[in-house]
């Protein structure tokens, strides 16, 4: 059986942010929380590269464009989407959610997730740095454990043979 998973060793990558304004209270703590999760595991601060957006909407624009012009690894997305203000919540969650699971089959380049879709704000509060721990961090240790797993997938399969012997 032959077994691939990533690992969470990010020495040597280069991550992308795409982070919308909109609930900046909120959408700064996922980001601050992002990036110290990749210093953390390695990441050099000159290889993360933050695109702010407007909202959450646009992320797949910026997520695409960081993707295909910034020469990033992987490209985290980071939103708020609070039902309570907005008939058009499901418009706006479903649509950045498709654009950014498109990243990846377009470009090679894997996108995570790391959009708060909720009823109210204390909701995204409580997932942003409160008792519910921080989706920017989670969605940041995803793009790691991407960029490492599609790493040993696309290593051709004589060199992994030779580096397990
Ligand atoms: N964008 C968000 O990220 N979160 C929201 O809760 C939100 N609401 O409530 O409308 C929101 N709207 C803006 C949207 O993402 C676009 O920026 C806008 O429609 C322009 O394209």
């Amino acid at each position: 059986m032959e077994v691939h998973t990533g690992h969470m060793d990010a020495s040597g990558m280069r991550v992308g942010i795409a982070v919308a304004r909109f609930n900046e209270l909120v959408s700064q703590r996922l980001l601050e929380s992002a990036r110290d999760a990749l210093v953390r595991h390695g990441v050099a601060e000159d290889d993360i590269v933050v695109a702010w957006v407007p909202g959450s909407f646009e992320l797949p624009v910026a997520a695409r464009e960081l993707a295909e012009h910034a020469g990033v690894d992987a490209v985290v997305c980071l939103g708020v989407v609070i039902r309570g203000e907005t008939a058009h919540f499901d418009y706006v969650a479903g649509e950045a959610a498709r654009g950014i699971a498109a990243v990846h089959p377009a470009t090679g380049v894997p996108a995570t997730l790391g959009v708060l879709t909720t009823d109210t704000l204390e909701q995204a509060l409580d997932r942003a740095g409160g008792k519910h721990g921080n989706k920017g961090a989670d969605a940041a240790l995803a793009a790691i454990e991407s960029v490492s797993l599609i790493r040993s997938l696309r290593r051709p399969r004589s060199a992994a043979r030779s580096e397990a012997s």
